[in-house]
């Protein structure tokens, strides 16, 4: 036995093990070199036949040569079991289905949006939106308001200037529509809205609004009672009541603010609805003349119905949420409660 020897064992094995063509050959190649019997396995034993001064050189050498070749066997059979080289196999059960990640979900707020939303939409509207940052004229000047009126107090809106600002509600995205489009026009403006306020659990300086306006020949209030009531009972259950009771817009005449029964006591009186029976749903009212004149339409010709209503709040009714300011804190764990899916 000398190292030449030894050497050319390892040639043979590596050739063999390369030329195996299936499982059972390699095997067969496995036991003829590094089996009980197989020749470097021999190589070792007669290890106690030599030079005792010989013993640690050949003893090193045999071993690397037995451990390049069962390192080449075990690339080899993985190869052959159809693995990449290199890679451990999978140690799992690759049948089973894979982990679910969690990835997320829409806000709940754009959830009741586009609920509402594809409720209008059904009905006929069109989405229109605008910019946040508007100009006064747009935001109140064209929606009638007064010169004096309180809510342009610097108290109440977010100044940018004097003629600019961030808008308190969507409607000027309704006039710029009108602008632009003459009737018959039907859309719903959805988008985020601004008001100087201190927040607490029912106020937030920013919030959402959803307002509609239908304008046409002939339009009346009746139309009006129809498409609100409609969308009251789509979004909330046919059984469902509405009422309207007067109020005052400047950009609407005659004005109301809607009631639904309260789903939670069915109008009998709870903690919901204060104990009225009655929930405040939005506000609405017939297009006041002066918008219409502010948006180039011409005198007389159309009539037509608005409506407006805050997405937070119906979002709080809804789905009982207590705290305006959840709704922008992104807390996950307030948040990840109404995501339809942990994909
Ligand atoms: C409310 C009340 C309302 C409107 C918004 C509107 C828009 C145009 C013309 C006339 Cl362009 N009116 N919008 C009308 C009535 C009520 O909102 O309580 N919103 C939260």
């Amino acid at each position: 036995m000398d190292s030449e020897s030894i050497r050319e064992i390892e040639r043979r094995a590596l050739e063999a093990i390369a030329g195996a063509g299936g499982k059972e050959e390699l095997e067969e190649v496995r036991i003829r070199f590094l089996g009980r019997k197989g020749e470097i396995t021999a190589a070792l034993r007669s290890i106690g036949t030599i030079p005792a001064e010989q013993r640690p050189a050949m003893g090193k050498l045999i071993n690397s040569i037995s451990n390049r070749v069962t390192a080449s066997f075990d690339k080899k059979e993985a190869e052959l079991s159809g693995a990449s080289a290199g890679e451990e196999p999978y140690p799992g059960d690759p049948t089973l289905p894979g982990r679910r990640r969690w990835k997320g979900g829409l806000h709940i707020l754009t959830q009741v949006t586009n609920d509402i939303a594809g409720i209008f939409k059904g009905m006929g509207y069109s989405i229109a939106t605008g910019p946040d940052v508007e100009l006064d004229y747009y935001n109140f000047e064209a929606l009638n308001f007064p010169e004096d009126h309180p809510s342009r107090d610097e108290q109440d809106t977010f100044y940018i200037n004097r003629d600019i600002l961030l808008r308190t509600q969507t409607s000027p995205v309704q006039v710029r529509y009108m602008e632009k489009h003459d009737p018959p026009v039907r859309i719903i403006s959805p988008g985020r809205v601004y008001r100087n306020e201190t927040p607490d659990p029912s106020h937030s300086a920013e919030f959402f609004q959803m307002e509609g306006l239908f304008v046409d020949t002939d339009v009346s209030m009746v139309d009006l009672k129809n498409d609100v009531t409609k969308f009251i009972k789509l979004y909330f259950g046919r059984e469902a009541e509405v009422r309207f009771r007067p109020h005052f817009f400047p950009f609407t005449e005659p004005s109301a603010e809607v009631d639904m029964s309260c789903f939670a006591c069915q109008g009998e009186g709870c903690s919901v609805c204060q104990k009225t029976g009655w929930l405040e749903i939005m506000g609405a009212g017939m297009v006041h003349p002066n918008v219409f004149r502010y948006a180039g339409y011409e005198k007389d010709a159309y009539t037509g119905f608005a409506f407006g209503m805050g997405i937070d709040r119906i979002a709080m009714l809804k789905y009982g949420i207590h705290d305006i300011r959840q709704f922008l804190k992104n807390d996950l764990r307030f948040l990840g409660n109404f995501w339809k899916q942990k994909i």
